[in-house]
């Protein structure tokens, strides 16, 4: 394969454009698709070819890139121009479930098309830039085979056989990131009852997560082992000083929405004994759910 490889993109949203900008960009000819007319005329203008249907769409390539809004709206699309695909491939970067993706890769096989599932760790303006990291799994054959030109989207990192191994890894990114966001929201809650702009603590707060993430590597080796008993900070410790946070939160009229969960969970890891350990233990809770 070359960049002379023909590329369909089916999905022309904000993602589904850029996508197909970044395969014109590396010389693709392109054919694209969209639901609603009128979304395809930018692309156009710079070389790419507009199809009426995605069955048409899907006709003119053998590599065909799927980026939608939801597993939903693959399996209406797909089941639309299922006669077309079939000896074709099938890259879908919609975001989905792992359940989703080996559904998809079932259906597939079932139609004689290649599958590949796909996650993108990026926002519209990073794609076919070098920020840009997109998982994939599912048939190597098929990933192989479009490998260049799927580079062309950003880094492309290869999970494996198992379909659902991208979703799996994009969704626990995406769980990492909720979870920064909403504890960097209530901070800035928190300071902003006081009136202390934002503007003015949030250069305090990337520092302060990237010296607390150099422990990240050293909680893994302790998830995978087992052995949770090397704590520079006990998660008895935390339990007792993260009241401080609730209960600062309400004297502030600050909603205790975000934080409660996880006192919730540092009480459980106190109940089941976990105390003298490190708060990495409550990894192995969270696969147990309470009743
Ligand atoms: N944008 C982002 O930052 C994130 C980055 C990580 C990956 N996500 C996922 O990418 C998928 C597409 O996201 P998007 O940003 O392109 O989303 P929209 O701009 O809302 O475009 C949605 C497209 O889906 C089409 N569509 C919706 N419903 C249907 C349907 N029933 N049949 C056919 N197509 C449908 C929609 O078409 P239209 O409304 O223009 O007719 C757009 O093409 C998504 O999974 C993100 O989670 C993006």
């Amino acid at each position: 394969m070359n960049n002379d490889a023909p590329v369909t993109v089916l999905g022309l949203g904000a993602m589904g454009t850029a996508l197909a900008g970044a395969f014109l960009d590396a010389g693709h000819p392109v054919t694209v698709w969209n639901r609603t007319a009128g979304k395809a005329a930018g692309l156009v203008a710079r070389g790419a070819t507009e199809a009426a249907t995605a069955a048409e769409a899907v006709s003119a390539s053998p590599l065909v890139v799927v980026c939608l809004l939801n597993d939903d709206t693959v399996r209406e699309v797909l089941d639309g121009a299922a006669g077309s695909l079939a000896g074709r491939t099938v890259v879908n970067l919609t975001n989905g479930t792992p359940r989703q993706a080996r559904e998809a890769a079932g259906w597939a096989a079932g139609h004689g098309v290649g599958y590949v599932d796909g996650g993108i760790m990026a926002v519209p303006p990073m794609i076919g830039t070098p920020g840009s990291l997109v998982f994939y799994s599912g048939s190597p054959e098929d990933f192989h085979t479009h490998e260049r030109t799927l580079g062309a989207l950003g880094r492309a990192m290869y999970l494996g056989e198992d379909a659902g191994r991208a979703a799996l890894y994009d969704i626990a990114l995406l769980g990492a990131m909720y979870g920064m966001f909403g504890g960097f929201f209530h901070a800035l809650a928190l300071t902003g009852s006081e009136k202390v702009p934002a503007t003015e603590f949030t250069p305090l707060v990337a520092p302060w997560l990237t010296a607390m993430m150099a422990a990240f590597p050293g909680m893994a080796e302790a998830v995978d082992s087992g052995d949770h008993s090397a704590a520079a900070s006990n998660l008895a410790m935390q339990a007792t000083a993260y009241v401080n946070l609730l209960d600062a939160s309400t004297d502030q009229g600050v909603s205790t929405e975000l934080v409660e969960p996880m006192r919730a969970l540092l009480d459980r890891g106190v109940a089941a004994g976990l105390g003298a350990g490190d708060v990495s233990s409550l990894v192995d809770l969270l696969r147990t759910v309470p009743a």
